[in-house]
């Protein structure tokens, strides 16, 4: 015990986002607001913000890869890979868009539709080789379409079957590729498959290889299936299938609002933020992923204060959690008086 607190005391944390994180501020009822930034000066703010991981969807890496050929996707995943080096960073994963091509309408792994669930395991067996390319083995799959808008249209079951032959045939494709899936409970469809980390971690240990499957837990998505996310963080990591983080907030059941970190439950945050530091969750090269969205209200010229606040509250929140007073904590569970030890955390939150 007392090793693995001197393990975990002063840690250090590396930090990813995405660039579509720097967000132009569209959303279904506007146009963008703020004008694009070009994916080079995108990359020069990742070490200026103090961020060291990239995370991709693979038509970041490689724009309208679908009309290129397979030796054109590497070589310009390769140049990609060489701006990385140059600016001092790492490819965290690459994510397959599954969800914009008009052959992924109904759905990718679980379309109806056996040429479409072949394009999708063709677009996600190509997201594999443009990882390898730029230097990571983690493959995250959100599984934005796979599910139904009337629950009638699709069999679930076999969709399930379907998806599991998916994630087994990328694990087919490498040896060394590992799969991510991140898990949300709804968000384009009314309702996805795999909705919470619980399913995602029956996939992993139901696929062929289930020690390269596991889980990325955003924050807001376990909100949006009324769970928390510490929780969810804590059956991840005792699973050993924490691999990586979307860290942001959601104020209740609305859209996925992608807001900041801590930004709308603060002791929320401060558990997400426990649990990780006490799993020693980065010990083993995790990213502190953030999935946060720039306001539709931001100017130009200030386009990335929601990375580093969310960061410096990430940071605040472990600083926190380190300071508690672990003597007074255990005092209260051994008296079980529960109202105690809440006061204890909320004064320590209010700084009282
Ligand atoms: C969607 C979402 C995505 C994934 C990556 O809700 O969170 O940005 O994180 O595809
Ligand atoms: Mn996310």
């Amino acid at each position: 015990m007392a090793k693995a607190k001197a393990a975990t005391r002063g840690r250090r944390y590396r930090f990813s986002f995405g660039p579509w994180n720097i967000h132009e501020g569209a959303d279904p009822f506007g146009p963008p607001v703020r004008q694009p930034i070009p994916f080079a000066r995108k990359l020069k703010k990742y070490r200026e913000l103090g961020f060291q991981g990239v995370q991709f969807h693979d038509d970041d890496a490689v724009p309208d890869l679908d009309g290129k050929s397979p030796k054109q996707v590497l070589k310009e995943a390769a140049k990609i890979a060489r701006m990385l080096a140059n600016e001092g960073l790492v490819a965290e994963f690459v994510a397959p868009r599954l969800w914009e091509d008009a052959r992924t309408i109904d759905g990718g792994y679980t379309s109806n539709s056996l040429s479409q669930r072949r394009y999708a395991i063709e677009r996600s067996l190509q997201a594999i080789d443009i990882a390898m390319e730029l230097g990571t083995k983690n493959i995250v799959l959100w599984l934005a379409r796979e599910g139904t808008y009337i629950r009638e249209s699709k069999n679930a079951r076999q969709a399930y079957l379907w998806l599991l032959g998916a994630i087994n045939a990328m694990l087919n494709h490498h040896p060394k590729v590992r799969i991510l899936i991140e898990p949300k409970p709804n968000e384009p469809m009314d309702h996805a498959y795999v909705p919470t980390i619980g399913h995602a971690v029956a996939m992993a240990y139901a696929s062929s290889d289930p020690s390269r499957v596991g889980g990325l837990i955003e924050t807001a998505h376990a909100k949006l299936a009324g769970l928390d996310p510490s929780d969810e963080m804590a059956f991840a990591l005792a699973h050993k299938k924490l691999w990586s983080v979307h860290l942001n907030d959601q104020n209740g059941l609305k859209f996925d609002e992608d807001k900041n970190f801590g930004a709308a439950n603060l002791r929320e945050a401060f558990n997400q933020v426990r649990v990780l530091e006490e799993g020693g969750f980065g010990l083993n090269g995790e990213f502190v992923g953030l999935d946060v969205k720039t306001m539709r209200t931001q100017k130009q010229n200030n386009n990335t204060a929601h990375l580093a606040n969310s960061k410096r509250f990430f940071e605040l929140l472990l600083h926190k959690v380190r300071t508690f007073d672990r003597k007074a904590e255990a005092q209260c569970i051994k008296n079980r008086d529960y109202e105690a030890l809440e006061r204890l955390v909320i004064e320590h939150l209010m700084g009282v």
